[in-house]
């Protein structure tokens, strides 16, 4: 079975995404300048021709369906933490429906699982459930997988990466969302790990243009399908 439901998000099979959630992860305090904004992301993310915005359900209702935007798909997260209370044991609570994200005119949903974490079996149980209401709907289901939790020593070693490639591959993910992990021969067994699952590159926090440039062109030549960043794009340095 090889249902296409990333279709609406490739170009020439790679993919640019702009992640704009990091209001609800992390706080306004990841939102510098104008970013704190949702159109000027929104009209960041037309002007740059991306293939996807990353959005959660409030911004969507009240920023993009039914707008102009729409030209750009969308993903709309649909679980999601705030990280105030710092829990060693990371769950991330579904807030909205598979069927919700496709009124609100998403063309796949996305779903944080922490690999690791002591409520990881809930998680990988909800993407389950996710990924078959979404090929159902004719959505793309993309995982975001990060290794987290106490039993995790290494949160971005290459072989916990690699892991959580595999686990995005076996679990039915069309496409995964996961972190740097340190060089272009470790990412190439990650993606090795992934199959037929496509790799995204997620960011992380803001570091100086050069080096986010050369994780790039090292997760690009090591056969990702593409980057998924917010951050490095959105919260450009003022000094
Ligand atoms: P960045 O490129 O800014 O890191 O965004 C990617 C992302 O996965 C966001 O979608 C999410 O808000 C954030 O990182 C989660 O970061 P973390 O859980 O590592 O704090």
């Amino acid at each position: 079975m090889n249902n296409n439901f990333l279709q609406p998000f490739l170009h020439k099979e790679k993919a640019l995404f702009l992640a704009y959630d990091h209001g609800f992860e992390h706080g306004p305090k990841d939102l510098i300048g104008k970013s704190i904004d949702p159109e000027y992301i929104l009209d960041l993310a037309v002007k740059g021709g991306y293939a996807g915005i990353i959005l959660q359900k409030g911004i969507a209702e009240k920023y993009y369906t039914g707008t102009k935007y729409q030209k750009v798909p969308l993903v709309l997260k649909i679980n999601g933490k705030t990280n105030i209370s710092q829990i060693a044991e990371p769950y991330s609570p579904i807030n909205c429906s598979v069927e919700y994200a496709k009124k609100l005119g998403a063309k796949a949903v996305g779903y944080t699982i922490y690999l690791g974490s002591k409520h990881e079996g809930k998680m990988l149980e909800d993407f389950g459930k996710i990924q078959e209401q979404a090929h159902k709907l004719k959505m793309a289901a993309i995982a975001w997988i990060y290794p987290r939790g106490s039993s995790v020593e290494d949160e971005s070693s290459p072989e916990m990466t690699a892991y959580a490639a595999r686990v995005g591959l076996e679990l039915g993910a069309d496409m995964i969302k996961i972190k740097y992990c340190g060089s272009e021969q470790t990412f190439q067994k990650v993606i090795q790990a992934a199959g037929k699952t496509k790799v995204m590159l997620s960011g992380g926090p803001k570091v100086e243009d050069g080096e986010i440039l050369r994780i790039i062109e090292s997760v690009m030549k090591a056969g990702a399908t593409g980057i998924a960043v917010g951050r490095n794009v959105f919260n450009i340095k003022t000094h």
